[in-house]
This record gives structure tokens, sequence and C-alpha cells, in this order.
């Protein structure tokens, strides 16, 4: 009867195709999730269609959907694509919307989801970019919010007028979900329930990280350690491009620049930096080559028929129409792919990192895996492609498994690296994403390109994949192609102790691109950006914290700081890093910030660090606490002695704030090994209280020396005491 059933609604879909058509769809189901979020299945949908990848668990319905919900989705098909309409509540500020260009309000944009390396995000191939995220943030005028998540992987485009959101599928009947939320916050953290939170990062990945195309030979890269070291900037990675491997070949290292891959890990270890290497999807034809093989014979006993059409089922290539292992061009010269939809293929690459992790290699980069095609149409394989599935995955068309390539790749390489090290943190950055993608990686813009344009555009791109679910992203601090100057430089460079994942990175046809090449005026601009960092590293590693448990962005729209003021919707050069602190970059012209207390705060002391005329101003929030350490070389040295805590007290003399600490490595948090500390100030006449509220978890923290740094309208006042005793600030009078 099911297929019965089945076999009729594919009859009516084709029937409708083949006339060209549009037909509405009615919705066959609307059930609640739970009070502010419902799902709507319209006629047509089916799971065997339509894999679903952004939720993190399958969907469970409660009941009815409320009363007075408020938006509803229209369906209909069009031949063989489907559309859903949904009118904008008046007014509305819209985000979201994933990895894309251009400004952080999306009202009135045209954006395809098809996931392209589109090096500079060039206009050739569309505005696509490396990831899709079909999902929309919407902020009413009451700052009340609503969120929708088109929930198919099949090719895609979206466009907002000021009246619709229309998000046209070319693909069959899909599921949405909708969202609602008091305010754009909670809303963020709906989208998190649903689709995951990032797994809480090893803390040397919340460092700096140096990367270029390509350090090389290994001496290179002990060099670039050294001098950074040498010089003291602060830096915990350094980044191996593909020149390390034998001729591109993944997994392979190249025997003359890299004879010894361990040794230069050692070495790396032993100075405190950590390694970070590359691996694609692409792997060369070559017969002499053992991924090559293995893939190629992955499913050698099985029954298949050898010289016939399916000749390509023995291996775990991605396949073509005709059922041939797909070829094409990267950068090991012609090429297979492997397919990531199956259960078995994903098993065996994961299986790959067993004898690279052991190389003493710490986390890895997954790159060109949109799938990167240069042979290929739109630089990628053809949309006819055929992709076998398993394990609960439909077989189908590349048009529809293409936006979830590097996700599956992502969860596959994920999944090695943690069985080859059980009892530590992954890490991993992917290029390629999808909508629920943080599970498993980490991500950044991609090939971005040396110009203010770029430099002021990074920002907008974090704030809406932070506003997307993707809250662990950063951008080619410096710019990746294009010459770059040492002004410009410097000008990106102090966004490095911002941004979530920070990297500086460069294309291989540049010159040296390091802090130091620009001269000492630079260089001291970024030591003084790199320091900020450490020193926040505490306050940073708290708001990982809180990304993990609860997916809040890092990097927040200003906005966040009062949804219902108008005037902040679209302000895109200033940001937030966590609720407490506002960073205003030197260009902003004209930025909008928030009403209320916000005072300037230095963050290195005695350094007048904005006097070099590069560092953003930060602002730290009236009522906030934010806790700081001393200034490191990498994460995992001693940070906290003293803690210092920035007090800034609002309007009613209070400031709270939390610390979160743990072994920043393995998952001994996860079973209560963590200090979450509460603090609280309060000021009574002249006197601020400082005190330790409550400490969550069981990691045993000795008294420790706290440094108070009261920030006031005028020089800030200073006390240090044990953080078990309460710390007394005296005030004098005429700072309010
Ligand atoms: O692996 C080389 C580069 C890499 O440096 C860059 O970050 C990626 O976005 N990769 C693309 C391939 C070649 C780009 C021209």
């Amino acid at each position: 009867m099911k297929n019965l059933t089945h076999f009729l609604i594919t009859l009516a879909l084709v029937a409708v195709a083949a006339r060209g058509g549009d037909q509405k769809l009615p919705i066959v189901q609307q059930k609640a999730l739970d009070e502010n979020s419902i799902l709507f299945v319209p006629q047509g949908y089916d799971a065997k269609n339509n894999p679903s990848f952004a939720f993190e668990k399958p969907l469970k319905t409660v009941g009815p959907v409320p009363k007075n919900w408020k938006l509803v989705p229209h369906f209909s098909s069009h031949g063989t694509s489907t559309k859903v309409v949904l009118d904008v509540p008046f007014q509305a500020s819209l985000y979201g919307t994933g990895e894309v260009t251009g400004s952080l309000l999306r009202n009135g944009k045209e954006i395809t989801l098809w996931n392209t390396d589109n090096s500079t995000y060039g206009t050739a191939h569309g505005r696509r970019l490396y990831q899709s995220h079909p999902w929309v943030l919407g902020v009413r005028l009451d700052g009340s919010a609503f969120g929708i998540i088109f929930d198919t992987t099949w090719k895609a485009h979206l466009k907002t007028t000021s009246q619709q959101i229309i998000f046209t599928s070319e693909g069959p009947a899909f599921r949405v979900v909708i969202l609602e939320g008091k305010t754009p916050q909670a809303l963020v953290r709906k989208l998190a329930d649903l689709t995951g939170k990032i797994p809480l990062p090893p803390k040397w990945a919340i460092g700096f990280q140096q990367c270029r195309y390509s350090y090389y030979p290994d001496s290179k890269v002990r060099e670039i350690a050294d001098q950074y070291r040498a010089r003291h900037l602060p830096c915990d990675v350094i980044w191996l491009d593909i020149h390390f491997m034998d001729g591109y070949r993944d997994f392979t290292f190249d025997p003359e620049r890299f004879p010894d891959p361990k040794a230069t890990n050692d070495y790396l270890h032993k100075h405190g930096f950590h390694s970070v290497w590359i691996v694609d999807p692409a792997i060369k034809i070559d017969p002499n080559y053992f991924v090559y093989q293995q893939g190629s014979n992955l499913f050698s006993n099985e029954n298949f028929k050898v010289g016939s059409s399916v000749a390509g089922l023995k291996t775990a290539w991605v396949l073509t129409k005709n059922g041939q292992p797909f070829q094409g061009e990267v950068w090991p010269g012609k090429s297979v792919f492997p397919d990531y939809t199956m259960p078995e293929v994903r098993h065996w690459w994961s299986g790959l990192y067993h004898n690279f992790l052991a190389q003493g290699i710490d986390g890895v980069w997954n790159d060109m895996n949109e799938p990167s095609v240069f042979t290929g149409p739109h630089l990628t394989m053809p949309e006819d492609n055929w992709h076998r599935g398993g394990g609960g995955l439909p077989a189908g068309i590349h048009r529809m498994y293409h936006n979830v390539y590097g996700m599956l790749m992502a969860s596959a390489t994920r999944a090695g690296i943690l069985h080859e090290r059980p009892d530590k943190r992954p890490f991993l950055l992917s290029r390629s994403n999808y909508l629920g993608g943080q599970r498993y990686a980490t991500t950044w813009t991609g090939d971005n390109s040396s110009g203010m344009h770029y430099l002021k555009m990074s920002i907008p791109m974090g704030l809406n994949l932070g506003l997307s679910g993707s809250p662990f992203n950063g951008v080619d601090l410096g710019g990746y192609a294009g010459k770059e100057n040492s002004d410009l430089f410097g000008k990106w460079i102090v966004l490095a102790a911002f941004f979530p994942f920070s990297r500086a990175h460069t294309a291989v046809y540049n010159p040296p691109r390091e802090p130091w090449v620009f001269g000492p005026k630079i260089e001291n601009v970024t030591r003084t950006s790199l320091e900020r960092r450490y020193r926040m590293l505490p306050y940073l590693y708290t708001l990982f914290y809180k990304a993990s448990q609860h997916g809040d962005p890092i990097m927040q729209p200003v906005f966040f700081a009062d949804p219902k003021n108008l005037l902040l919707r679209s302000e895109d050069q200033a940001f937030l890093l966590g609720q407490d602190l506002l960073v205003v970059p030197r260009w902003a012209s004209l930025p909008r910030l928030p009403g209320g207390i916000w005072r300037n705060v230095s963050l290195l002391p005695g350094k007048q660090e904005e006097e070099d005329g590069y560092q953003p101003r930060i602002k730290i929030r009236g009522g906030a606490i934010v806790p700081l350490g001393r200034v490191i070389q990498n994460a995992n040295e001693e940070s906290l002695k003293p803690l210092t805590l920035l007090v800034c007290l609002n309007e009613k003399g209070e400031a709270s704030g939390t610390l979160y600490e743990d072994a920043g490595e393995g998952f001994g948090y996860k079973t209560g090994g963590y200090a979450l500390t509460h603090y609280h100030a309060i000021r009574k006449g002249k006197t601020v209280t400082v005190t330790m509220e409550k400490r969550e978890g069981s990691r045993f923290i000795s008294d420790r020396p706290v440094h108070v740094q009261l920030v006031v309208n005028g020089p800030d006042v200073e006390a240090t005491g044990l953080e078990s005793q309460g710390i007394v600030l005296k005030l004098n009078k005429r700072w309010f």
C-alpha cells in the first residue's frame, strides 16, 4: 500500500513535470517539535529523494501547532523544482543564509545554494561560495525573531525581497521547519538545538595560526616556528599545505621536502606549536598509489560485472551516469573522488588517517571538497553523476548530494581522527560544508583577496556564519590572493585578536607574508594584536565553551546588544565579541554603537595599544566582568597567574561574568572535569566588592591571586587579592 501511494505520488509529480505547470502543494503534516518550532511537510515529500542532513537527530514531533502561530510556508511544485514562499513580517531584518558575500543584512539578496570553489568570490560562477546553508534568520521590528530551515540538499536558489522569502529547489518536495524566538539570541540557540553545536575544540586551536601555500621543505617550517618564538609573536599552529605531499597524493609525504614528517612535528611540539596538514578529496589515478589501489578495489569481493556498464561498482569512487568511476582534473592530475555517501567508503576514509596521524599530526584540513574539479562544469562534477548511498542514505544523483559532499567528507575525517585519538578533541578545518556541518568541522571563508573591500566583508561574513549555526569561523587574515601592502596587512592582522578562527594565510605566488616581512612597525602592530588575543584567551575559551553548550555565536552582530534598536540592524563594521566586548575597527565610518554604558578599555594596560593607529577600539559593556590572563606565547602555557577581572558596573552599580577552565584537551570536562566560576561585583557607596559567587564542576583550582581592574569614567581603579576573599576597591567620587 505504502509503495502504491509512493508510486501514485511520483506519477502525479511526473505528470506535473511533463506539463511544466505550477501546482500548489498542500501541507500534509504540520506539527510542533516544541512550542517554538514547527515542522511543515508538503504533499509529495519523500525522504528517499530528499535525505536530511541539517538536523543532529531525527525530528520528533510532540503536538499540534500552537493557535497563534505566525509564519507559514506556501509550497508549490514547478515541473521538477519545488518552491516555498513565506511572507516577510513587516520590515523584518533578515540575516543568516550561511557563507555569503556582501552586507550583514540579507534583505533584497539572491544566492544560489551550490557549493562552489569560487576563488576571490568572482561573479563568473554566480553568487556562490564554498558552503550552503538553506537557512534564514529574521528579526521583527519588536526584536522578536524567526528562522526558517529549508530541509533539502538539492541545488537551490534563495531570494529575499521586501515582502517575501522565496526558496526554489531544483528537486522534489522537501520539509520546512520554522522557529520562533523572543530574541535573536534565543533563536540562534534554537537553531543549534536542532542542527547541533560545535564540539569544544582543543585549547591550542583557539590560538593564532600561521599558514601559507605552502611552507616547504621541512627546514622552512622550523624556521617559521623559530621566528615566531624569537620575535615573541604568540602563535599556536603552523599549517602544511599541499606541497608536503608526494605529487599531491593524499596521505603521502614528499621524500625530499619532508623525509621525516614525524621529526618536523616533534620539533613543532617541542617549541609549543601544533600542526595541521591538508587532505583533499581528489585521489590521483595512479596504479602504484595505495589510496587509489585500495579505493579502486574496495568492493572487489562483491558481485559486480567486470567490463559491463557497472564496473565502477567495485570502487569507492563517485560514478558517472554510466556507472564508470568519474574522472576529473585537480592538483594531482587525473583523479577520482571518494563517494562519501557510502558508509563503507566513509569507514575506509576514516581508516586512512591511522598512519597519517601517527606522524604526530595534530589537526587536519579538508580543502577542495565542494568538490572542486578543474575540468568539470562550474568547476565541479556533472550534476548527473551517481552516488550509491547506503546505511539509510538513498542512492541519488550528484545534484542531490553535491551540497553535502564536503560535509560527508568532514564527518568521515572527524570520525577517523577521533578513532585514532579517542582521548583527544579533534581539530578539523573544512572549506566546504552545509547547514549543521559545525558538528564536524571548523570553517573559513576560502580564497579572499588582499583588498580593503575583502577586509571589510570578512566581518559580515563571519557574523552571518555565526548566525547560521557555525560560530567557529574565520577568514584568511591578510587576504589570500592579490598583492599585499603593509598598511592593508596591518589593518587586517589587528582583527587576528577577534576572529574565532584566527589564521594568516596566503597564495602560492605571493612573496612571504609573515608579519615581520613588512618591517618593524607592522611587526609591532601584529604583536600587539596577538598579545591582545592571548590576554583574552580565558574570555575567548569561555565563549567557545558557551558556543559548544548553547550554540551562541562567538563574534556577534552589534544588534545583539539591543535587538529593538533598528539603527543597529545593519551595523557590520563594529561587532561584539561575546556579549561583553565591543570591537570598533579604526576604519569604521560612522559605526552605529549600542546605547547604555560601554566604556573604552585597554587589553594591554601600559602599552597604549591604540596609539599605533591600527588596533580597533575595545569597549566593555556596563554590567560585565571579563576574565583575562597573562600574555603567553601559546595557549597551553599557564595563563592565569594572576587572573585579571575587568569589571564594568552597570547603571545599578553591579556586574557579573563567568570564567570556564578545563584541561584544554580531552573529554574529562564532559564528566565534570572543569571549573565554571561566576563572579559578581557590587558597589555600595564608595566601595566596590568583587566576589567569587559560585563554582561549578569538579576541577580543582587552588586559591590564586586575582587582579581586579575596575573600568570607570576616568583612570581604572585597581586592587589585588586572593580569589577566595572578596576584593574591595575604593572609589573616587568624581568618577561618577
Ligand atoms: O591547497 C592550496 C590552496 C589553499 O592554500 C587554499 O587555502 C584553498 O582555499 N587550495 C585552496 C587550492 C588551490 C587554490 C588556488
